[in-house]
């Protein structure tokens, strides 16, 4: 007899019946052990059994106070379903091109004999798309490219097989299948980016976008992307500082909604320098419906003076629209921001929830209403009084996202 099985012996068995959890947050299931015609009046709740006491209605004649242990030592599928299992992959909210390899890694660390033990993954329809064992640490994976042909929002569900049965409950992953994905390292010079002002692609693989000098503005720009609206995801990493003064403006990727890229050079040439941080395009142009949506990387507080006031005094990452830089739609401190050293900054729109991450960690969760139609890809940067260097060594945006 294994110690599982001692220990539910102890604990849940009641003369014939015994008692067992089922998945958390659900009521005590009562069990019938030694099958017996009569049910007690009252299911006693798990709280109120007394281990090794005989049930006063059991009338069954018997002579040892010691319960049967023959059947009732055998779990019952609801005891091996209350399991932990746990996603190693994907990660919540994990972002997939569409036909990407998927793969899955599940982790159930307390399974007694887990090479007993298989997992189905399914789809939300409850199509498995496989099965796969556990390993002897209760690890079992699952690759595919199935699970990633319909786009959209899709949660993968893992059932456990027990020996007893299936689970009668799954668990859920939510990821994005996105159809468009924009990815750039700036490894080469490219027929589809151009460069504007003090920008300078560098063959060893990353934009400058200012050269560390003050008064300084530059943009690198795509007339051929047009980001789609909607859910999305944007990553870049970046590398700022280096500069005087204290440092500055920053640099920024805004998605503008134009109906002629042809026009995208002009107006970027005119947007604002220093605190406009070469994307704040002054409104009114003909050539340009006015809606645009910017991540922006501010290492400088504006303070209405001359131009425009930022929300915090901190360098900050912040959401702004309509390449208005008063009109945070979401921002967050971050104060390390310009140390020179790369970083990683994602950040990833579902429905009307902005999440930010630097670095791998979220920093900022926050629900807005984003009035985004889609639009042409420019990357900026400026320098003012303060100087930095501004440089990105890869973008990547999966959008395209929706049904
Ligand atoms: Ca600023
Ligand atoms: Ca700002």
């Amino acid at each position: 007899m294994s110690t599982f099985r001692t220990v539910l012996l102890s604990t849940f068995v009641v003369g014939p019946f015994s008692f067992t959890a089922c998945t958390a947050g659900t009521p005590m299931d009562l069990v019938v052990g030694n099958i017996q015609s009569e049910t007690p009046p009252n299911i006693p709740s798990i709280e109120e059994v007394t281990p090794n006491v005989v049930n006063p209605s059991d009338s069954s004649p018997s002579t040892s106070p010691e319960p049967k242990t023959t059947e009732s030592t055998i779990p019952s599928l609801n005891e091996l379903c209350a399991q932990q299992l746990h996603f190693v992959l994907p990660e919540t909210g994990d972002f997939f091109r569409q036909n990407d390899l998927l793969t899955a890694v599940l982790h159930a660390p307390n399974l007694i004999n887990p090479l007993d033990y298989s997992l189905l993954w399914e789809d939300d329809t409850g199509v498995i798309l496989s099965e796969s064992t556990f390993d002897e640490y209760g690890l079992t994976h699952f690759v595919d490219t199935e699970f990633t042909q319909a786009n959209g929002a899709a949660l993968l569900h893992a059932r456990l097989h027990t020996p007893e049965g299936m689970c009668p409950e799954t668990i859920i992953k939510p990821v994005t299948v996105c159809s468009k994905h924009l990815f750039e390292d700036f490894e080469q010079a490219s027929d589809i980016w151009s460069t504007s002002g003090d920008a300078t692609l560098h063959p060893e693989g990353w934009i400058e976008l200012t050269q560390n000098e003050q008064g300084r503005q530059g943009a690198y720009y795509n007339t051929e992307t047009w980001i789609q609206p909607g859910d999305m995801s944007i990553r870049m990493t970046i590398q700022t500082g280096n500069g005087i003064h204290g440092g500055a403006d920053g640099l920024a990727l805004t998605f503008l909604d134009l109906e002629n890229p042809e026009h995208l050079p002009s107006l970027i040439e005119n947007a604002l320098p220093g605190g406009g941080i070469g994307y704040a395009i002054a409104e009114g142009s003909e050539q340009w419906s006015g809606e645009a949506l910017t991540v922006e990387i501010d290492t400088f507080e504006n303070t209405g003076d001359y131009e425009h006031t930022d929300p915090t005094s901190s360098d900050h990452i912040g959401i702004t629209e309509r390449t208005n830089p008063e009109d945070h739609l979401a921002w967050v401190d971050t104060p390390d921001i310009a140390d020179f050293e790369t970083h990683n900054i994602r950040v990833d729109i579902i429905q009307d929830n902005i999440h930010i991450y630097l670095d791998d960690t979220l920093i900022l969760k926050q629900q807005t209403n984003v009035q985004f139609q889609g639009g042409y890809v420019f990357l900026s940067g400026s320098t003012g009084w303060a100087t930095n260097q501004h440089i990105v060594h890869d973008l990547e945006v999966f959008h395209g996202c929706n049904d």
